[in-house]
């Protein structure tokens, strides 16, 4: 857990104790220790393995933030923390993330108007009620809601792929019967089927709303069911096969029940892009026929909308997978191909086909587990092979390896080699690449490495040129086998270094050197545009974890999606190959 979490674990603690009424000596306490820690320019976690009483020798850190923190390097939360978090009404923090909107501010909101969460408080903005509270006024109440309607509309609304998915599958669990444990394909009696579509469906890396379609004889029941989830702020409409809500954490999730025999055509139409149904429903129209939600019409008659194959082929194309549709080439080449030539599309790479993953943390950095452990996992997951690939010590990084340490984890893989053989451990380090593109360890330790990825983790900012001949010549390093991240965005939170791009795909094509998707749901890094255009350019790419605990391996599917978005096959991607 890096210090930016543990900060914003300890503010929201602050927050709520504000909320509560609690004494002001104890949140000011959380504030401070917040502020501390995101200045620090060591991470905690480093600390605290450096030392076991580190924690306390900073200043404003006490015995008992001192133990939450170690209880969250140790677990990955705050049971404290937990607790006063169920205190309150699901999304009520998020009201926090309005401009002009603090703790004082939500209190007020919830005891004078029983507000709950931004919808709750966009409405009252609007009924003009903010303006009627002390300390409020005419001038207040429409900068806040200005914030709100700003907030919803920036790309702070736009959720990560993972978090939708995840509240996709719940809402598709409660519509199936009693809940299925969150499976995409919940079925009952009443629903002959149901998918999320959109974009959701096409895996792209951020979802605005979630749709649902939903396949059944009676759509009224579906649609009782539907407006009665625990989880939803507002019904925004309610027809008898069409309905919007708000779910309480802000997300939209619009429903439509359509007839069996339609349910091709609809997912193809609700998946989209929008952009790419233009191209459909125009090839359509071009050989006479019409493409609609229901399905695919001869005049009156219609010929195809049971399923998205028999829509596609329907209209002279062959099956196009959701990722691909984009309008980025995908209906050229569906129509170069035709039909007949549906073998040839791109047989895009699953997340079966992975045998390994080359980016993976212990507690020989900043992770938490030690080797065994997180091998055991990949091991039992069916996997044959990782890459312990710790930090190299960097000052003001992470807890990293000098050559010392590098040595002594060789002999610690060694022996574990030895023990769960046929599975392996392969030899690796996340190298920093320094700010003039040296690396921060000589190469006599890089050749003796299996797997050496280079990373950039400080001066974000420099300029293109500068950050571009940096990373062009870590790349020439002839031990370098993977770029980390390349871009190194992190999704709503920081935006990409400025680079050359195609400069630095061609450097990694002619250096042998692979590009990595790295899978983490806030990275998914390299993006989907650039692995398309990579892949064009005869790059190779490794779809990676960077795991931090043995539970973040259900992250590489996500590296998966981006890889599908970018057209990858199984061949183009270097850990679906055995260890040699
Ligand atoms: P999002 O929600 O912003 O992440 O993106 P989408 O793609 O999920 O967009 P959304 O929710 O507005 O609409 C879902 C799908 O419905 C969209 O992917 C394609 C289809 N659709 C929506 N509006 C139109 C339209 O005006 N024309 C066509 N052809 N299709 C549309
Ligand atoms: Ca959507
Ligand atoms: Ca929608």
């Amino acid at each position: 857990m890096d210090n930016q979490s543990i900060a914003k674990i300890f503010e929201e603690i602050g927050n709520i104790l504000e909320i509560q009424n609690q004494n002001p000596f104890r949140f000011k306490a959380y504030y401070r220790a917040a502020q501390t820690i995101e200045n620090l320019s060591q991470e905690l976690s480093e600390i605290y393995k450096a030392d076991k009483n580190g924690l306390t020798k900073i200043p404003g850190i006490g015995r008992a933030l001192a133990d939450t923190i170690i209880e969250i390097l140790e677990t990955g939360k705050s049971r404290g923390h937990d607790a006063l978090v169920k205190t309150l009404p699901e999304g009520f923090l998020n009201m926090l993330d309005i401009r002009g909107v603090g703790p004082k501010k939500v209190k007020l909101f919830y005891t004078e108007l029983a507000v709950k969460n931004i919808v709750e408080l966009k409405e009252a903005a609007e009924k003009r009620l903010l303006q009627t509270l002390p300390g409020m006024g005419e001038k207040s109440e429409s900068e806040i809601l200005a914030a709100i309607n700003e907030y919803l509309s920036t790309s702070h609304d736009r959720r990560l792929l993972f978090d939708a998915m995840q509240q996709a599958d719940e809402f598709v669990a409660h519509l199936g019967d009693g809940g299925s444990g969150g499976k995409n394909s919940a079925t009952s009696k009443l629903i002959e089927a149901i998918e999320p579509c959109g974009s959701l469906r096409r895996r792209a890396e951020t979802v605005g709303d979630i749709d649902i379609l939903c396949a059944s004889k009676n759509p009224e029941k579906i649609m009782e069911r539907y407006v009665s989830y625990p989880e939803i702020a507002k019904i925004l409409s309610q027809g008898s096969t069409k309905s919007s809500v708000v779910l309480k954490s802000g997300i939209q999730v619009d429903l439509r029940v359509i007839d069996k025999e339609s349910f091709g055509a609809a997912l193809q139409y609700f998946t989209g892009s929008k952009e790419h149904n233009v191209r459909t429903r125009d090839i359509a129209k071009r050989k006479g026929l019409k493409l609609s939600e229901y399905g695919v019409f001869d005049n009156d008659k219609m010929i195809a909308g049971k399923t998205e194959k028999e829509v596609y082929n329907a209209i002279g194309l062959p099956f196009i997978p959701p990722e691909m549709r984009e309008n980025r080439g995908e209906i050229e080449l569906a129509e170069k191909l035709g039909v007949k030539g549906e073998k040839n599309m791109p047989k895009l790479i699953e997340l079966k086909d992975l045998r390994g993953d080359l980016h993976v943390h212990s507690d020989w950095s900043d992770a938490s587990q030690d080797i065994e452990t997180v091998a055991m996992a990949y091991k039992k997951a069916g996997f044959d092979y990782i890459a312990m690939t710790d930090h190299s010590a960097f000052i003001g990084i992470t807890h990293g390896m000098d050559e010392n340490r590098i040595k002594q984890q060789w002999k610690e893989i060694d022996k574990l080699n030895k023990k769960l053989a046929p599975f392996k451990i392969l030899k690796g380090c996340e190298v920093d690449i320094h700010k003039d593109g040296t690396l921060a360890l000589p190469d006599e330790i890089l050749k003796k490495l299996d797997i050496v990825i280079v990373a950039v983790h400080s001066a974000f900012t420099l300029p293109e040129p500068e950050q571009t001949a940096r990373i062009i010549k870590a790349l020439k390093n002839p031990y370098v086998k993977i770029l980390a991240h390349p871009s190194g965005r992190l999704i709503n939170k920081r935006p990409a270094y400025k680079v050359d791009m195609d400069a630095i795909i061609k450097t990694a094509v002619e250096n042998d050197v692979a590009l990595e998707i790295n899978s983490s749901p806030s990275r998914m890094d390299l993006q989907d545009i650039y692995v398309k255009r990579a892949k064009e350019l005869g790059a190779k790419f490794a779809i990676n974890s960077d795991s931090h605990h043995s539970s973040h391996m259900e992250y590489l599917k996500f590296g998966v999606f981006v890889a599908r978005k970018g057209w990858l096959e199984a061949k183009n991607v270097i850990n679906t190959m055995p260890i040699s």
